[in-house]
C-alpha cells in the first residue's frame, strides 16, 4: 500500500494532504497512453473514492433487497441505508426537512421534474421563464418543452464577454410575467459562480420561483438551501464523487406539495383503485418505482466523504490550483482562456488559436491528460462566443499543480505539431 494511505485525510483547519486523499482513489494510480493519468474531467465526471466503491459493493454483498417493502433484515437494512444516504444529503445541503430530498437519476431528471411537475400545471400564455446565456442544455430543454405545451415564453439574460451574468440585463428581464427564474449556481463552460443569492432574490420579489443548477457546484464548496432560500436546487452524484445514475431534487415542501406527481407507479402511491389513487407523502410522492438503491448509497458515502475532507478545505484547494492553472495558460502564446468572470469555480475552458479543441483533447489524451473537448452541452453558448467548441480542463479535490504542468506540457507539443 501507498505510504500516503497511512496518514490521515485532513490536515488541519482549512487544508487536506493531497497525496493522502489521492490515495483514496485507485484510479488515479494508472497509466494512460504511457504516462501517469492526469484526470482533469471532473465537470463531466468525478472519480470515485475507495469508500464510495466499497458501499456500493457492501450493500450487493451483504444487503441486497428491495426497499420500503420487505419486512426482512436484508430490506430492512436497505431501507435504513437508504434513509440514512438521504439524512446524510439534508445535513449537506442544510435543508430543513428530509422530506425535501428527492431522490432522482441526476441534474437532468431534477430539472425535468420541476418543468413537468410544478411548471406544467400552473403555467400558461403570457407567463415566462427567464434563464441565462450559458445555461447547460438539461436547464434550457425541459423549459422550451414547458413552454409548448403550456404557451408560456422563454426569456434569455445575456452575459458579460467576461462570462459573468449581466445582472442589469438581468434584472429588467424579471418582471411580474416571470413565473420562474432558472440559473446554473456555476457554469459547466465558464465556471462563473453566479450570485445566486440575487438571482433568487429577484425571483421572489417580482413573486417567481428560483431553481437553481448544482450540477457543477455541488463538488466544489459549501451549499446551504435554506441560506439561498431557492425553491429548487438539482444536483448530480456523478461529479459528487458518488455512482452515476443518482442525483438529488432538493425543493422547499410547500413547493413540492404543490407540484403534481412526476411519475406513476410503486412506493408513489398511498391508495390506488382503478378509479382514482393517492399520494404518499413526501418525498417518495416523487419517487415512483424500485430507486436505484446502490447509487443512492453510494452517494451517501461520497457526501460523507467530501463533508470529511469539509467543503471549505476542497474549496480553497481547488481555488488554488485553478489560480495557478489560469496564470499557466494566459502564460501561453496562443492560448486564450474563454470565462474570466471574477467568481470561478475549477473549470478553465480555452482555445488554442488554429487547432480544433477535438486535436487539442486527442494530444493531450496522447500524454496521459484527460480534459474534454466539445459544446459541452451548451450551443447557444458557443455560438455567443462564436466558436464551435473549447477545450476544457475541470478540477477535482485531488488535483494537483504538478497536474496543471502535465496539462501546460501536452499544449507544448499541442502547439509544436501546428506550428510546424
Ligand atoms: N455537464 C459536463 O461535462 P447530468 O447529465 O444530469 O448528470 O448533469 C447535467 C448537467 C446539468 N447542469 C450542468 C451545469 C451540467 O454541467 C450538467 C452536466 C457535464 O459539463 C456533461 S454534459
Amino acid at each position: 500500500m501507498n505510504a500516503a494511505a497511512d496518514r490521515p485525510l485532513q490536515r488541519g483547519s482549512n487544508l487536506f494532504d493531497v497525496e493522502r486523499v489521492r490515495a483514496e482513489f485507485p484510479i488515479l494510480g494508472q497509466e494512460v497512453n504511457g504516462h501517469p493519468l492526469v484526470y482533469l474531467d471532473n465537470g463531466a465526471t468525478s472519480q470515485k473514492p475507495r469508500r464510495v466503491i466499497d458501499a456500493i459493493r457492501g450493500y450487493y454483498e451483504s444487503d441486497n433487497a428491495n426497499v420500503h417493502r420487505g419486512l426482512h433484515a436484508l430490506s430492512e437494512r436497505a431501507t435504513n441505508a437508504c434513509e440514512g444516504a438521504r439524512d446524510t444529503v439534508r445535513a449537506f445541503l442544510n435543508a430543513a426537512d428530509r422530506r425535501e430530498i428527492v431522490f432522482v437519476r441526476g441534474a437532468t431528471e431534477g430539472l425535468n421534474l420541476v418543468a413537468q411537475s410544478w411548471a406544467r400545471p400552473r403555467l400558461g400564455p403570457g407567463d415566462e421563464i427567464v434563464i441565462t446565456t450559458m445555461e447547460h442544455h438539461s436547464n434550457i430543454v425541459p423549459w422550451q418543452l414547458v413552454c409548448r405545451q403550456t404557451g408560456a415564453r422563454l426569456r434569455v439574460a445575456p452575459i458579460h464577454d467576461s462570462g459573468a451574468l449581466d445582472m442589469e440585463a438581468f434584472a429588467k428581464l424579471v418582471n411580474e410575467r416571470t413565473r420562474i427564474v432558472a440559473a446554473a449556481h456555476v457554469s459547466n463552460a465558464l465556471g462563473t459562480i453566479n450570485p445566486v443569492k440575487e438571482i433568487v432574490e429577484a425571483a421572489h420579489a417580482a413573486g417567481a420561483i428560483a431553481v437553481l443548477d448544482g450540477a457543477q457546484a455541488a463538488p466544489h464548496d459549501t451549499i446551504d438551501v435554506r441560506a439561498l432560500d431557492c425553491d429548487f436546487y438539482v444536483l448530480s452524484s456523478h461529479k459528487c464523487y458518488g455512482p452515476t445514475g443518482t442525483g438529488v431534487l432538493y425543493g422547499q415542501a410547500t413547493r413540492l406539495e404543490e407540484a403534481e406527481p412526476y411519475q406513476g407507479g410503486g412506493d408513489m402511491i398511498r391508495t390506488v383503485s382503478f378509479e382514482e389513487s393517492t399520494w404518499n407523502d413526501l418525498p417518495y410522492k416523487f419517487e415512483a418505482g424500485t430507486p436505484n438503491i446502490a447509487g443512492m448509497i453510494g452517494l451517501g458515502a461520497a457526501v460523507e466523504f467530501m463533508t470529511e475532507l469539509g467543503m471549505d478545505a476542497i474549496a480553497a484547494h481547488e481555488r488554488d490550483v485553478l489560480e495557478y492553472a489560469t496564470g499557466a495558460l494566459d502564460a501561453l502564446d496562443g492560448v486564450r482562456i474563454v470565462g474570466t468572470a471574477r467568481e470561478k469555480a475549477g473549470i478553465l475552458s480555452f482555445v488554442v488559436e488554429g487547432v480544433h479543441p477535438h486535436d487539442v483533447g486527442t494530444i493531450a489524451d496522447q500524454h496521459g491528460v484527460a480534459i474534454r473537448a466539445g459544446h459541452h452541452c451548451a450551443m447557444p453558448l458557443m455560438r455567443r462566443y462564436g466558436v464551435p467548441a473549447l477545450s476544457r480542463a475541470s478540477l477535482g479535490l485531488y488535483n494537483t499543480r504538478a497536474d496543471i504542468d502535465a496539462l501546460v506540457g501536452s499544449l507544448h507539443k499541442v502547439k509544436e505539431i501546428f506550428d510546424r
